[in-house]
């Protein structure tokens, strides 16, 4: 069990990564409508958000520190800000400037941070090779660094999840897997397109333990993770975990979500994991009224900072194109 100023430091991170998405989104739209036109307003391009999955991110990146490596997919934002990346050059990232990470160039699906050892892209499962790789430097190097891989119960079918399960476990290296099991893939639900209904029994298949937290509670996250990341730490190998969560907005913002039935949409609002985290905190007293209401406060004053300075940032300059990327 998670102290209790663990569990107060995960309902921050929870409500802090709830009101970046929020505010993203409202952002996302301004210009944006009637006529959806994707490349208008202030955040132009596709965007991915992940509320709703924020008990995956806070239950896994309590037990990191920033020089184990991450890495995520297109849907980014909540584990970028668990693992400890600055919001403000985030937040410039995903408005295009050039105080961003990748100088305005990567956008939201392509959020690099040195200083966290972070890493994410808009390819389905192409985290996971990477987060092997970054297993063995750690090895090789003599650290006991670890490298954690999210990705989407999409990506499990993907060669790269295989591959990447299969030489981590026969090299015996520090990574954890942590799958992101939201039900859907765009619009496809996970029942129409794997065979068996968890992911973490596919564990097996490659000598590593799997571990199935059926119900996107934090609480489970933190202590599953923190047996993963400590065999990974200590030289035991890898594991999977597999969490169902809850994509609670569209696949992308402006998503209809026509293939989601009005009882879906009505179930996700009654089960919000942050909600039901906060309520229990401060049923069982480790949280107060007035903390969490402090806590709220803070991240609103943490968000409007970090989007404010994306906002009054500078464009990247054209002569400076070619800067930064492969040409
Ligand atoms: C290799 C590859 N194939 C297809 C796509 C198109 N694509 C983008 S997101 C997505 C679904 C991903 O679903 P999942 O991995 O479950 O993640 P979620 O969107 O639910 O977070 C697909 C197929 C892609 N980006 N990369």
């Amino acid at each position: 069990m998670p102290s209790n100023d663990t569990l107060r430091a995960m309902h921050r991170q929870m409500v802090r990564i709830r009101l970046f998405e929020e505010t993203i989104q409202q952002s996302y739209f301004e210009g944006k409508l009637p006529a959806f036109d994707i490349a208008a307003g202030p955040v132009p391009g596709e965007m991915h958000l992940a509320a709703g999955q924020e008990p995956v991110a806070a239950g896994v990146c309590a037990h990191l520190r920033p020089s184990d490596t991450v890495t995520a997919t297109h849907r980014p934002h909540h584990v970028a800000l668990a693992h400890g990346m600055d919001m403000r050059r985030m937040a410039a990232e995903i408005f295009g400037k050039d105080t961003g990470l990748g100088h305005g160039k990567g956008g939201h699906m392509h959020l690099f941070d040195p200083a966290t050892n972070f890493g994410c892209s808009g390819i389905i499962a192409e985290g996971m090779p990477g987060a092997v790789g970054a297993a063995l430097a750690a090895r090789k190097q003599g650290r006991d660094d670890i490298a954690v891989s999210f990705f989407g119960e999409g990506a499990a079918n993907q060669g790269a999840f295989h591959e990447s399960l299969n030489l981590a476990a026969v090299w015996k290296l520090g990574v954890v897997f942590v799958c992101e099991d939201n039900d859907w893939a765009i619009s496809v639900p996970k029942a129409k397109s794997t065979a068996i209904a968890s992911n973490a029994d596919r564990a097996a298949a490659y000598g590593m333990p799997g571990v199935l937290i059926p119900d996107n509670d934090p609480v489970a996250v933190y202590e599953a993770a923190g047996e993963a990341v400590a065999r990974a730490r200590r030289g035991g190998g890898p594991s999977l975990i597999e969490v169902k969560t809850q994509r609670l907005l569209g696949h992308f913002e402006g998503d209809p979500q026509l293939y989601r039935t009005a009882e879906e949409m009505e179930r996700l609002k009654a089960t919000d994991a942050l909600h039901i985290f906060e309520r229990r905190l401060v049923d069982t007293g480790v949280l107060s009224e007035a903390d969490a209401a402090e806590a709220w406060a803070a991240a609103r004053a943490e968000v409007d900072d970090a989007i404010g300075f994306a906002r009054t940032s500078p464009y990247p300059q054209p002569s400076d194109a070619l800067l930064h990327v492969f040409a």
